[in-house]
This record gives structure tokens, sequence and C-alpha cells, in this order.
């Protein structure tokens, strides 16, 4: 069995992954949402399924939350009850695409009044924040347009970043802004914020507290996205990550499902950048389970992002060195690759135990009858569902 150095355990000692309250909720596409029994009626719901991930795993100390899906009339009363499970509130997603008035845009609308009311929501998130011990404002615009010539891209840039101004003008000194990009969806000629790029113009002319959110289903097949991580670390301005992976588009599937090996291409480049363990780096996941049941999706989601970031710190960064100074290619390519091709499963099992965890979380939870308890008492009432 492969052995994991110290340093490597101690490294993973630190890893927290925040959870998104919506996982917990129904999900689907848009020709089916399939229920699931014992799906959450409310936030307090979710947040007690989402503290059986890290009562499992350890890994997942908090849980993001999405504004208006997850609004309550008492957020002191959610935050304790989260704190009561061993979990704490964490970054507030703004939402800004699900209301009528935002259909042509929203932070970059043409209209004083409709900009206005989404400037506004985004204070009223922050307000939240305040109550619920929050650092992060999450911002994801749907905003775009689907055909050459019908909006001003340029114009809406600059309404973008006076919009986004206001609002950074308002955090708390210890909260952050952190603007996420997405290439297309729903519009489909041109979206306002679709790169790296230009999230990172948008937040660099902001300040220090606004960085990018790198969601790993955001980019057309085939970009390498660790070089942006390498880059967005490099600068300064990798202030999250939304994981999740995907095989078409924004497909919200289990992180490292889809292609293990560009997860840990990634993680290899968070440990080389300094990412790992730093505070300014948030590790999120912005999953949907459609078919599959919420709390063990989420369970196997954390423990995927575990075992690629222990194999990405197995990789020999001396041989590696050594191998890149000579030019040797092949051997560089090899050190690279026995990382990866390394089974951390039985160390990582053994490690927990040594821990007081369980050695096999998804085992555990699915022996707990939690899944038949939550089946049976949430009976009643609306489930939660993405969008409500
Ligand atoms: C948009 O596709 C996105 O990735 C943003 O993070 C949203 O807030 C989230 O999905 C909603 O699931
Ligand atoms: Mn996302």
């Amino acid at each position: 069995m492969t052995t994991l150095p110290a340093e490597t355990l101690q490294a993973l000692e630190g890893q927290g992954i925040e959870l998104p309250s919506w996982a917990f909720g129904n999900s689907g596409t848009r020709f089916r949402v399939f229920g699931t029994p014992g799906t959450p009626r409310d936030p307090f719901e979710k947040i007690a399924d989402a503290a059986q991930v890290n009562q499992y795993t350890a890994l997942a100390p908090s849980v993001a939350l999405h504004i208006p899906w997850d609004k309550v009339a008492d957020y002191n009363a959610l935050r304790a009850h989260a704190e009561d499970l061993g979990v704490a509130l964490g970054t507030v997603n703004s939402n800004t695409f699900q209301d009528e008035d935002y259909k042509f845009g929203a932070l970059t609308h043409h209209d004083d009044r409709i900009r206005s009311k989404a400037i506004d929501h985004h204070f009223e998130c922050i307000d939240i924040m305040h109550a619920t011990g929050s650092r992060d404002l999450k911002i994801w615009l749907a905003e775009g347009s689907n055909y050459p010539g019908q909006n001003d891209m340029r114009a809406r840039q600059d309404r973008l970043q006076d919009s986004l101004q206001q609002i950074y003008a308002r955090l708390g000194d210890d909260q952050r802004l952190v603007l996420e990009y997405k290439f297309f969806e729903p519009s489909f000629y041109h979206t306002d914020v679709p790169d790296w790029g230009t999230s990172y113009a948008q937040v660099a002319a902001l300040g220090d507290k606004a960085m990018v959110c790198l969601d790993t289903g955001h980019h057309a097949p085939g970009t390498n996205i660790e070089f942006i991580v390498m880059q967005l670390l490099r600068l300064g301005k990798l202030g999250s990550f939304d994981f999740n992976s995907r095989f078409y588009a924004d497909d919200d599937l289990i992180v490292g499902a889809a292609d293990p090996f560009q997860l840990f291409r990634i993680l290899f480049e968070v440990v080389r950048g300094g990412g790992l363990n730093n505070p300014d780096v948030a590790f999120m996941l912005d999953q949907c389970h459609n078919i599959e049941d919420k709390i063990p999706g989420q369970i196997r989601s954390v423990l995927n992002v575990q075992e690629m970031t222990a194999r990405a710190l197995l990789v020999d960064r001396a041989a590696l060195d050594a191998a890149q100074a000579s030019n040797d290619v092949l051997a560089a390519n090899a050190v690279f690759m026995d990382a990866f091709y390394t089974d951390v499963r039985p160390a990582l099992a053994e490690w927990r135990e040594s821990r007081g965890l369980p050695a096999d979380p998804m085992a555990a939870y699915a022996a707990s009858g939690y899944q038949q308890k939550i089946a049976a008492d949430r009976v009643g009432g609306t489930q939660a569902g993405w969008g409500a």
C-alpha cells in the first residue's frame, strides 16, 4: 500500500470544501425535475443534510447559500442551527437570473431602474452576510445577448463596472466579492462575463477585496483550465472554485467524474501555486444531483477532491524540476503520471480511521439510516428545488 508522507497528511488535514445548499434540493433539466423522498423543504433541512457530509468526511465545514432560494426570516437562527450541527454558513450567491425584470440584463441593464434593483439585491445579500457571518459574495451574471447587433457590448461593460463599484463599496472590511465567469448560457451570442480575463479586468479595477471565481464547468471544451488556475494564482486573484464536472455543457456533474485527470492537473497547479490551505482561495462545489441521492453524491464529490489533492501532493517536485531543467520531456511527464496513477484510497481510509472517521464514508452514511429517516420524516410541504 502507498503510504502518504506526514506533510501530505498535514496538508490534507487542513482541507475544507464548501457545499452548495442547492445540491440538496431537487434539480433536473428542462425536460424533467425528478423528486427524491426526503428532499429538504427549507434551508434548515438543507443545512442538516450538508452537516451529514461533514460528519462522515470532516471535509465540508461550510455551506454556501443562494439568495433568494435560501431566504429565511431569521438568519441568526439559521446560523445557530448550522453551528449546532458543526458547520458554518459560507458564501452568499446572489441571483439576478430569475426575475422578469432581468430578461435583458441586470447589472449591465441600460434601464437605471432595473440596474438599481439588481444592485439593491446585492446590498441585501451583503446585509445577510453580516448576519450569517459569511465572507464572500459570489456574483454570477446570466447576462448577454443572443444576436449580433442586439446590444452595445462595450456600454454594458462600463455599466457592469459601475454596478460592481457600488456593490464593492458596500462590502465590510473582511468581506470579499468574487465574480464568476461563464462562456455561454443562458445567452448564446455574447455573455457579459464570458472568461477569466473579463472577470479579472472587472475585479482588478475594483480593488483587493474583489477576486475571480473559477467554475470548472464554465469553459469551452478543450480549454486548459489548469493554465487559468496557474495564471490567477500568479496574479493573486483566484478567489474561489466552483467544482463540478462536465461532458458537454455546464453539466454540473460530480467533480472528478468526467475527467479525473483534469481534476488532478488543476489541483497540481493549486498545490504548486500556493493555493492549497490558502484562506484567499475558497474551494466550493457547484453541483446538481438530478438522478443520484444528493447526500452520498456530495460525499463522493468531496472524497474525489481529497483523493486528487493527495495525488497532486505526491508529485515528486525535485524529480520534476530536474527533468524539466534537463529538457527530459518524457521523464518529466513520467514523474507527473506516476503521481496521478497512485492509488491513494487505502492510505486515506487508514488515515481517516486514525482520526476517528469512518474508513469508507460512503458505506458509513449508507449504513446510518439517515436517508431512510428523512424519507419517512419529511412528508408534506414543498420540496426545495433549484430555483426555489
Ligand atoms: C451558473 O451556471 C452557476 O454556476 C452559478 O454559480 C450559479 O449561481 C449556480 O450555477 C447555480 O447553480
Ligand atoms: Mn458556479
